[in-house]
C-alpha cells in the first residue's frame, strides 16, 4: 500500500517523540487507505499540497497584504500569496482574489461583513433544501446578526423541475423582501446553477448577486459546470472539495470597489494573521487545477457520480430531482425502504468500509441528525482512480449493507471486498492525482 509520503514521515518522527499523536495519525492513515471516501465534501490532496501544509512558512505573522504587512520578514510570504492570488485569478477568470479566508464559512462571514450592515436581509436557499449553515442557519452568525430570508425548490413532484431551483419562486421572495444581497450555491444540490437567471432577479430587486462556489469550484475551475463570473459580483469557495487543495477559504469578485471592501473585511475585519502554510498550498493546487489533466479529472468526476447515482436508482433508491449533473447526489432511503433512515444508512456503511453522510432530503420529515437520505460524492474515489465500473460495484455494496440492515456478517463480508478494492487503487501511488 502506497501511503501518504509525509504523513508516513511525519508518522516516524513522532512515533518516539509523541507515540500518542502517533497512533492517532497512523490509525486515520489507515482509514484513509482502507475505506471508500464518498463525502461529497472531501478529496485526497497531492503529494506537494500535503508537503507545503507542513512547511516553515507556518511561523511566520504576516498579517496584512504583499507590500503592506504589519510585520518585517515577510517578503518571501508576499511572493507565496501573490502567486495563489495570481493563480486563483487565472484560474476563474477574475480580476480580484483574497486568499486569507481560512475556511468557507469565514469566506461567506467576511463577504457579509463587506456587504452588508447588522440587521439587512439576505436572500438564501432554505437549508434543509441543500443550503449550507452559513448561509442564515439561526444559531449562526449569519442568522442572528442579519435578516435571512429563503427561497425553496420546486415542491410539486408532478412539476418537470420537481427539487431543482424554482426562479420564479425566487423572484416572488425577493421582490417582497427586497435584499441586499441574493446568494447561489449549495452543499447539497445535485444539479446546474443557472447564474445568469439569479443576477437578472438580483438586478431587479437591487440586490448583489453572491456565489457560494464550495462544493463546485473544481468543475468550474474545470469548464465542466459554468462560471459564475461574469453574473456574480462576489464568488466564495472552498480550496478542498472538487478543488482538492488545503482546507481553507478564497473569495473572488471582478469589482474593483468590492475587492477593496472584501480585503479590508478579512484583515482586519474577520481574521488576524493568514495561514502562509496553507497559502502556499493553495497556489500549489491552483497550479494544478491549471493543468489539462484536472479537467479530465473534474469530468471524470462527474461521470463517476452520474454511474452510482444511476446504478442506486437501478436497486431501488429514490435520486433526488432524478439525478445529478455534478459530483454529488442525494439519495432519498425511504422510496427503498420507509424505515430506512440516513443516520442507520451511514453508521452500518461505515461498518463496511464506505463513508458517507446522513443528509436530509427536500421536505424531510426527519430531523437532521436522523434523516431520509444520504448524500454521496465522488471526488475523493476519482482522484483515488475509480471508474463507473468500480462506482456500480459501490452501489451494489450499498445494496447489499442496506437490504442486510447492517447485518454484522454482512457489513464484516462487504468491508473485506472494499479493503481488496482499496489495496488494488492505492492512494498516493502513481495512478492517483492523474
Ligand atoms: N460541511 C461542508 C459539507 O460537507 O458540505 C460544507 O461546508
Amino acid at each position: 500500500m502506497a501511503h501518504d509520503p509525509i504523513s508516513d514521515a511525519v508518522l516516524q518522527l513522532l512515533k518516539s517523540h509523541d507515540p500518542d499523536a502517533a497512533w492517532a495519525l497512523q490509525r486515520e492513515q489507515d482509514r484513509q487507505d482502507h475505506t471508500i471516501e464518498l463525502i461529497a465534501s472531501e478529496n485526497h490532496v497531492s503529494a506537494p499540497v500535503m508537503h507545503a501544509m507542513g512547511t516553515c512558512l507556518t511561523n511566520k505573522y504576516a498579517e496584512g497584504y504583499p507590500g503592506a504587512r504589519y510585520y518585517g520578514g515577510c517578503k518571501y510570504h508576499d511572493q507565496a500569496e501573490d502567486l495563489a492570488r495570481d493563480r486563483a485569478k487565472q484560474l476563474f477568470g477574475c480580476r480580484f482574489a483574497n486568499v486569507q479566508p481560512h475556511s468557507g464559512a469565514q469566506a461567506n462571514a467576511a463577504a457579509f461583513l463587506a456587504t452588508l450592515a447588522p440587521g439587512d436581509t439576505f436572500c438564501s436557499l432554505t437549508l434543509s433544501d441543500g443550503g449550507h449553515l452559513s448561509h442564515g442557519l439561526k444559531v449562526n452568525m449569519s442568522g442572528k446578526w442579519f435578516n435571512p430570508v429563503f427561497y425553496p425548490l420546486h415542491a410539486d413532484p408532478s412539476h418537470p423541475e420537481f427539487e431543482r431551483i424554482d426562479y420564479d419562486a425566487v423572484r416572488t421572495v425577493c421582490m417582497e423582501h427586497k435584499p441586499k444581497l441574493l446568494m447561489c450555491g449549495y452543499s447539497a444540490y445535485p444539479r446546474e446553477i443557472d447564474f445568469a437567471k439569479f443576477r437578472a432577479i438580483a438586478d431587479e430587486c437591487g440586490a448583489l448577486l453572491m456565489a457560494d462556489i464550495a462544493h463546485i469550484a473544481g468543475l468550474v475551475a474545470a469548464g465542466i459546470h459554468p462560471s459564475p463570473f461574469p453574473h456574480a459580483h462576489i464568488v466564495t469557495t472552498t480550496t478542498h472539495k472538487t478543488l482538492r487543495g488545503p482546507r481553507g477559504g478564497l473569495i473572488l469578485t471582478d469589482d474593483e470597489d468590492i475587492a477593496k471592501k472584501i480585503d479590508r473585511a478579512v484583515f482586519p475585519g474577520m481574521q488576524g494573521g493568514p495561514l502562509m502554510h496553507i497559502i502556499l498550498a493553495k497556489a500549489i493546487a491552483f497550479a494544478e487545477a491549471l493543468k489539462p489533466e484536472f479537467k479530465d479529472y473534474a469530468k471524470r468526476v462527474v461521470t463517476n457520480a452520474q454511474a452510482l447515482a444511476s446504478a442506486l436508482a437501478s436497486h431501488g433508491y429514490r435520486i433526488t430531482s432524478g439525478g445529478t449533473d455534478n459530483h454529488l447526489m442525494l439519495v432519498d432511503l425511504s422510496a427503498r425502504d420507509a424505515d430506512l433512515t440516513g443516520a442507520d444508512a451511514e453508521v452500518w456503511l461505515e461498518a463496511a468500509g464506505i463513508i458517507t453522510n446522513k443528509n436530509g432530503v427536500p421536505n424531510d420529515p426527519r430531523p437532521p441528525r436522523v434523516t431520509s437520505g444520504l448524500r454521496l460524492g465522488s471526488p475523493a474515489t476519482t482522484t483515488r482512480g475509480f471508474a463507473t465500473d468500480e462506482m456500480k460495484q459501490i452501489a451494489q455494496w450499498i445494496e447489499r449493507v442496506l437490504e442486510a440492515k447492517g447485518d454484522e456478517s454482512v457489513c464484516n463480508a462487504v468491508q473485506s471486498e472494499v479493503q481488496s478494492l482499496c489495496e488494488r487503487f492505492p492512494l498516493y501511488s502513481s495512478t492517483a492525482h492523474a
